[in-house]
């Protein structure tokens, strides 16, 4: 049976409409009838998190495992402001995060009562839309409730997908659960428009350009778009940059660039410099890039993307292309002669191929360990990496091509991984892997409550005593407040809380022990979750890290 509150019943009615099956659910009694309603309909497949900064984070994951709109329902007050670090996530990610809050009447606010602040527009700048339902006492209360959230509906799946806020206030009384049916309700059906532009122009900028670099951001894998940037690759001089969180890995792109520009003698720089940069899809990590396109403006810079945001990484956009990244890249190909020498590609292909991955042979550390974790990735892997050090040394290694990579690079914050990949596992049939550093996961270890049910995680936790990262950043290093507040050090061993959350817990401290670990954390059969926590040593890593950079110096 489902709530008698007509603005409860439209907002679940339509979700069921647009196809929005995955709720992510916190605990609450003004939200009571809301979860009653979605619980009550078996095309609802609802989770419960306690927590809301985590349940925020866990639809993330789901959102990233299915590609599709997922729901989080929390109460009114502070519940509601506990999604804002997933909402921000979701917004700089373009995933499409609904929120669907219950709130009290806004008479309430400021006035000693519970569990009440002004919730409309919580998120502000950050959300794609944010709606505040009426209570329905007529048929245009109906028609409005309606139409605000169809409005919301479309925001969040339109052109470009982001976060939306969907605020329900539900008056008393809460617990009545007569209504036997969900109402029938309007659809405002949004065929995703399909965007053209003039390609010749650009064709002839591209001819016309003799030094043409393409930088593929973050994105899900997308095999046709891969195959027609295969195309555009083998016909012309360009290069391809591309990071593992592209999902866009060949063996004739360059993955290894943020090690390359490390490399590269300030007197070769003008070689490398390009004329034509092509940027499309989301955040890249490497800051090295950033730097070196500063610094080396290109003549033309365009962004391709299917929104109209100005995105100037480089401070030198000169083409905003508002327009299917695939189409484009597909027109453009398609409109430019062959070409058989490529000098450019040659240049910057033979410098990448002289940059190793670090040796099997360098000490027990960060580096060693994640690079044999990611040597063991079998075919097909979903990897998840968390923010920090982790995305940044994963970087250095090469992935198998099937292998497909998640990271939270919208804002990179360090709660989030954990959860995410929860989320993600809780609907994902396989195994789903994480590479995570210690302050990330102890950061987001309230996730590991209650998920003794999900047994297809397996994670490398790299415990190196603190936030590694900044043990690396020059000028940080030398500073007396390093150790104890800026990394956050510490000796907390993550044993004791793992084995409570019902997950198997294994450990390594040195290279045999690693071995062994590994044999049965790539164990596929095992019918539980697993971590296992590696020890590093922070100086050592530190130190191991340092080592290789020195050595690819040589490599020019
Ligand atoms: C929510 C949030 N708070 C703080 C930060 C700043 N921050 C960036 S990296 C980092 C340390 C991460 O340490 P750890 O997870 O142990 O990874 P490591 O660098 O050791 O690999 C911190 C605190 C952040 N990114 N997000």
């Amino acid at each position: 049976m489902f709530s008698v509150k007509k603005n409860v019943l439209q907002t679940v009615a339509l979700l069921k409409e647009y196809g929005i099956n995955q709720i992510v659910i916190s605990p609450g009694s003004r939200n009571a009838p809301l979860i009653q309603t979605f619980s009550s309909d078996s095309f609802f497949e609802c989770h419960t998190v306690v927590d809301e900064r985590n349940a925020g984070f866990y639809a993330i994951g789901i959102i990233q495992c299915a590609q599709r709109p997922v729901a989080v329902c929390c109460t009114s007050g502070s519940a509601l402001l506990n999604l804002a670090p997933a909402v921000s996530e979701a917004f700089y990610q373009q995933l499409p995060l609904i929120v669907v809050s219950a709130d009290r009447s806004p008479e309430w606010i400021g006035q000693m009562d519970g569990q009440i602040l002004p919730q409309p527009n919580a998120f502000g700048s950050l959300s794609r839309k944010s709606v505040n339902l009426p209570e329905i006492k007529n048929d245009t209360d109906e028609w409005y409730c309606n139409r605000l959230i169809n409005e919301a509906l479309i925001a969040c799946t339109a052109n470009i997908c982001g976060p939306v806020h969907i605020n329900v206030p539900i008056s008393e009384p809460l617990f009545d659960y007569s209504e036997e049916n969900l109402p029938k309700v309007r659809k405002i059906n949004y065929p995703t428009p399909v965007k053209t532009i003039d390609i010749i122009p650009f064709a002839k900028k591209w001819s016309n350009s003799k030094k043409r670099l393409i930088i593929i951001g973050q994105q899900p894998k997308n095999n046709e778009f891969v195959k027609t940037l295969e195309l555009l690759a083998e016909k012309s001089d360009c290069i391809i940059l591309n990071e593992h969180i592209s999902n866009c890995i060949n063996d004739n792109y360059i993955s290894n660039f943020d090690a390359l520009l490390y490399a590269l003698e300030e007197d070769k720089v003008a070689d490398y410099k390009p004329d034509l940069v092509i940027y499309t899809g989301g955040h890249i990590t490497s800051k090295r890039l950033k730097h070196f396109l500063r610094q080396n403006k290109p003549e033309v810079f365009w962004y391709i993307s299917n929104a109209s945001d100005v995105v100037d990484t480089f401070q030198s956009l000169t083409n905003l292309v508002e327009m299917q990244p695939h189409n484009f890249f597909k027109n453009l190909s398609e409109n430019i002669e062959e070409e058989k020498d490529k000098p450019f590609y040659n240049l910057w292909k033979s410098f990448s191929e002289k940059i190793a991955s670090p040796e099997n042979n360098i000490p027990f550390s960060d580096l060693f360990v994640t690079g044999q974790f990611i040597k063991l990735l079998p075919e097909n892997s979903k990897l998840h990496l968390a923010s920090s050090s982790t995305v940044r040394n994963a970087q250095l290694f090469d992935l198998k091509q099937s292998i497909e990579v998640y990271s939270n690079r919208g804002v990179n914050g360090i709660e989030s991984t954990l959860p995410s990949v929860i989320g993600f596992a809780s609907v994902y049939k396989g195994i789903v892997y994480l590479i995570i550093g210690d302050l990330s996961f102890f950061y987001g270890l309230n996730s590991l409550w209650n998920i003794s049910h999900i047994k297809n995680l397996r994670i490398l936790l790299v415990n190196n005593g603190g936030g590694g990262i900044f043990h690396l950043l020059p000028g940080l290093n030398k500073s007396s407040s390093l150790k104890e507040y800026v990394s956050a050090g510490h000796n907390t061993q993550a044993e004791k809380w793992i084995e409570a959350s019902g997950l198997h817990y294994i450990s390594a401290s040195d290279k045999d022990e690693l071995e062994n670990g590994l044999s049965l954390l790539m164990n596929e059969e095992f019918g539980q979750s697993i971590i296992m926590e590696a020890h590093t040593d922070m100086e050592t890593s530190k130190n191991v890290f340092r080592e290789y950079y020195h050595k690819i110096k040589s490599a020019n």
